[in-house]
């Protein structure tokens, strides 16, 4: 009998993973063609690879991480300076117009733009004979971060695994087949970057070159590749740049891409020797143990969070079959998978000390991708770390932090010769070199806020995982972007409260104001500058530091103009009422005050809560990718879980199928289009939001859960601010039935939840009385928004009945809650 127990609790085991396998693949029946968003992402944060598992041609596409165009340089326009305040003037006189063109010659950049992301270049193996396969397969596992593609010819079962070593920071390309001497293939390699040399002997293929110059800046970036082969049995030999193998049983390639980037501004490392290095590392190494530690230190992160939406027999469709009809069946699983590939994607593109995931992650293939595929700081990098800390990925936040670092080096100069002011600052875009002037023209470019708003991510750091020597490092910079609008703020003529003026709100434009962007104190600066002081005044008070000017910051943050309600009921994105309810613009930049801030709430500043959800109604849901992934987490802080998961199903469409709008490729990249990662990153976060929120002064479980979702799902591991885990939770017809949380720092645990529970011991819970004494739960306190006199709005009912709960906790301990009745 024993032995019986013991075999079911086995086989139970074995059919709970072998699901759990299952349910995190992308998996097809065909081949990726020539079209490169079907070929599938790996990458470990140095590399990345896009693997087509094409049968007669493999294609591995290789980017690297450094490999940029240009070389260090600055791009700052010192003729601001000089007509700031002629732009202020006309801006205040109404001739926005006019304002944007002097703009255009004074602020935007007369050297580069930005510069590009290049590709590193494809490993190609050709496969004599190969044409007529059977039994097809390709996936990407993402439980273990490794592409196979496995088929048949004449008998022979041929199989290809791909993975970008997360430990070891190379590629490994493995090519078996189960009956021996079977395997003849020519592995060449191609670059699209112009001058580069490619070279083959028998057993090995190297490349390489320098990097192209791009506007005005020279291409002094060079690159080394180191493509090993190791072949078991077999004849090999080489022609120029091609190997020619023959015969063998298996074969391994081993990748290495290298640059001299040694830092932003520095170019001296030794390209050869690095290169060679990471091939070294490895050469006594077996496939297997190379294998073996890849999937556990991608486990380590990986694993740290398991989300179970329920299943259907979907699950058991090709991942283009699943995409093509999501929106219109259930297919829960589906939901899950999506929200696990974001936390691989970022797992893949960044890793400590590498840089931070771009436009397209660590992915392009284009010598001249859409947007350099650099870093758009105006929405699209910082949303690329929303899932950071919320997915239990927070060391992953690191590159982004370091580039704010860097940053906060490159735009003092630019806010000192630019602006004439102190601290730092940065425009809307930024890449490899940390550039911090105005490009694109001043439509765009015109916009200070791109250093204050990426400095959030420093404290956000902090709130979520309080660490105060962490914060005592970043101090500096976060005061350094309060500094800059110290200096940069000024009176309003008409209104008297302090303003930036040239601003804008990002890329829109209201009619009114003849079609220029070019405004003074918009809606989502003074959010940002509201957010920027608050932040510094906390951390001076958290390290007992500046007290005084703390206190200078909040008598300026007393001076900020409020949010305004206009006449439709919405909330203002420009200081006059200008809102057009048809605008149908993809920036909502005016709701970052709802998200990924939370100056917006329902149930602290209500009316703004109701003007956000008019917007967010007047704007409509279809839109870029990105922007519909910004939509989720609006509509999961609307505490709305059924719009959040229309929202999902929309993003989760085809491409073309929402007539203009973004959607999904086959390999569940993200389209803007064309492809944007923003997109994957913000709807994953969206879908964490949904399940758990930490910013409106509590631990807000299954805050916004869609009728779809309700009947049963458990996650674990998702982060709170103020150091706690969630370790377990499972809920059941949209109840919470079971609740684990780590309090990693201690302190007060105030729970929302939207059903009564108690502890697991059967002790009942306190109900939370008055404000939140956790310190890391402090809410903004808002100014009250001016509200027009024809703003008709709907304040928001209570939805549904929540619970409050008080837990005191201690450092490290664990506490398990369970419902109170079933
Ligand atoms: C901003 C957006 C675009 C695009 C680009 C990379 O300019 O307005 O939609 O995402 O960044």
């Amino acid at each position: 009998m024993r032995y019986f127990f013991l075999l079911l609790i086995v086989c139970r085991c074995f059919y709970s993973t072998a699901q759990s396998d299952h349910y995190l693949k992308l998996w097809y029946d065909q081949p990726s063609g020539k079209i490169w968003e079907n070929a599938l992402p790996i990458g470990n944060g140095k590399l990345g690879a896009m693997v087509y598992g094409n049968v007669e041609e493999e294609i591995v596409q290789l980017n690297e991480h450094t490999l940029w165009s240009g070389s260090p340089y600055r791009n700052d326009n010192p003729q601001a300076l000089t007509e700031l305040d002629n732009i202020r003037k006309l801006v205040f006189e109404g001739r926005y117009k006019d304002a944007e063109q002097l703009a255009n010659r004074a602020i935007i950049s007369k050297t580069s733009h930005g510069q590009i992301f290049l590709p590193a270049g494809e490993l190609r193996l050709q496969f004599p004979g190969h044409e007529g396969y059977k039994n097809y397969y390709r996936e990407l596992d993402i439980d273990k971060a490794v592409a196979t593609i496995t088929y048949n010819i004449n008998g022979v079962n041929y199989k290809r695994e791909v993975f970008a070593s997360l430990p070891r920071k190379i590629v490994v390309v493995r090519i078996t087949a189960d009956k021996p001497a079977q395997l003849s293939l020519q592995a060449a390699y191609n670059t699209p970057i112009p001058g580069a040399t490619v070279k083959a002997d028998a057993q090995q293929i190297t490349f390489a070159g320098t990097v192209i110059g791009h506007e005005q800046i020279e291409g002094k970036l060079k690159y080394k590749g180191i493509i090993q082969m190791k072949a078991d049995g077999g004849r090999y030999s080489a022609t120029d740049s091609t190997i020619n193998l023959t015969g063998a049983n298996a074969v391994t390639f081993y990748i290495s891409i290298a640059t001299n980037y040694k830092n932003y501004k520095d170019l001296s490392d030794d390209k050869h020797s690095k290169a060679q290095y990471y091939l070294d590392q490895v050469k006594n190494r077996s496939y297997e143990q190379l294998l073996k530690e890849h999937i556990e230190a991608y486990q380590r992160y990986f694993h740290r969070v398991k989300l179970d939406l329920g299943f259907t027999d979907a699950v058991k469709l090709p991942t283009d079959v699943r995409l093509e009809q999501f929106a219109h069946t259930y297919d829960p699983q589906f939901a899950a998978l999506y929200f696990q590939f974001g936390r691989y994607l970022l797992i893949s593109s960044s890793q400590p000390g590498g840089q931070p995931a771009n436009l397209q992650g660590i992915w392009n293939h284009r010598l001249y991708p859409s947007w350099d595929s650099k870093y758009t700081i105006n929405i699209n990098a910082e949303m690329n770390y929303w899932p950071a800390e919320r997915t239990n990925l927070s060391e992953l936040h690191e590159p982004l932090l370091q580039m704010v670092k860097e940053l906060s080096e490159t735009g003092q100069q630019t806010a000192r010769d630019m602006y004439g002011a102190r601290g730092w600052m940065a425009h809307h875009n930024t890449d490899l070199w940390r550039a911090t002037g105005a490009v694109d023209g001043a439509f765009w470019g015109a916009w200070v806020n791109g250093g204050g708003w990426l400095s959030q991510h420093l404290w956000e750091h902090y709130l979520y995982g309080g660490d105060k020597k962490f914060l005592k490092s970043v101090y500096p910079i976060l005061k350094g972007a309060a500094l800059f609008y110290v200096d940069m703020l000024i009176a309003h003529p008409q209104y008297k409260w302090l303003v930036i003026c040239p601003d804008q709100s990002p890329e829109n434009a209201p009619a009114a104001h003849q079609g220029s962007s070019i405004h003074a104190g918009v809606t989502m600066t003074n959010q940002i500058i509201f957010d920027v002081f608050s932040s510094v005044i906390d951390a001076a008070s958290i390290l007992q530091v500046d007290k005084l000017f703390a206190d200078s910051l909040r008598d300026l943050r007393s001076r900020l103009a409020p949010m305004h309600i206009g006449k439709h009921g919405q909330l203002q994105e420009w200081l006059d009422d200008v809102d057009d309810p048809n605008d149908k613009h993809r920036h909502i930049s005016h709701l970052y005050g709802l998200f990924p801030s939370n100056q917006i709430s329902a149930t602290r500043t209500p009316e703004l809560f109701s003007a956000a959800r008019t917007t967010l109604i007047h704007r409509g849901d279809i839109s870029t990718g990105w922007s519909m992934g910004w939509k989720v987490n609006w509509w999961a802080k609307m505490l709305d879980g059924n719009h959040a998961y229309k929202l999902i199903q929309n993003q989760l469409s085809p491409v073309g199928a929402n007539r203009g709008g973004g959607g999904t490729y086959n390999n569940l990249f993200d389209a803007h289009p064309p492809f944007q990662i923003d997109g994957n990153f913000g709807c994953t976060s969206g879908i964490a939001e949904m399940l758990l929120q930490s910013d409106d002064g509590c631990v807000h479980v299954l805050p916004a859960l869609p009728d779809v979702w309700k009947a049963k799902g458990s996650v674990s591991g998702l982060r709170a601010r103020g150091g706690f885990e969630i370790v377990e939770m499972e809920w059941q017809d949209g109840r919470v039935i079971r609740l684990k949380v780590k309090s990693h720092l201690g302190g007060q645990l105030r729970l929302k939840l939207p059903n009564a529970i108690r502890l697991a011991n059967g002790k009942k819970l306190a109900t939370a009385k008055g404000p939140n004494l956790n310190p890391f739960y402090k809410t903004p306190e808002v100014p009250k928004p001016i509200i027009s006199d024809k703003a008709q709005l709907t304040i928001p009912e209570k939805r549904g009945d929540y619970y409050l709960y008080d837990i005191p906790t201690r450092k490290g301990e664990f506490y398990v809650f369970e419902v109170e009745k079933l």
